[in-house]
């Protein structure tokens, strides 16, 4: 499916917008470790976004130890940034 990329503007925007989120080396991916109490809020926190990512058909990438959970987001079907990176980015900042 062909979704559209963020331009340029809309990336830098997003960015200033969420200043805890990072844009990868190769600029197709944002970023940002999130760090909570201890396992069961980070798990809490996974939990939320599992449901928010299959209603939403977006997915994370993320690595979790103990508090901690690693997030890339990116759009597989626009090979870089789209509007739903922006959406799910605002939703996680909503979630902890
Ligand atoms: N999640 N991050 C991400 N990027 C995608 O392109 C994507 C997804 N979840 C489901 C999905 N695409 C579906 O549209 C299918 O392509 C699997």
């Amino acid at each position: 499916m062909a979704i559209p990329r963020l331009s340029d503007a809309q990336r830098d925007a997003l960015l200033a917008e969420l200043p805890a989120w990072t844009l990868r080396e190769d600029g197709r991916a944002i970023v940002r470790t999130f760090r909570f109490a201890d396992f069961s809020a980070a798990w809490a926190f996974m939990n939320r976004v599992a449901l928010y990512a299959e209603k939403a058909d977006h997915h994370p990438e993320w690595f979790n130890v103990y508090n901690r959970v690693d997030v890339t987001l990116t759009t597989h079907d626009a090979d870089g940034l789209s509007a739903r990176d922006a959406a799910m980015a605002r939703a996680m900042e909503g979630f902890v």
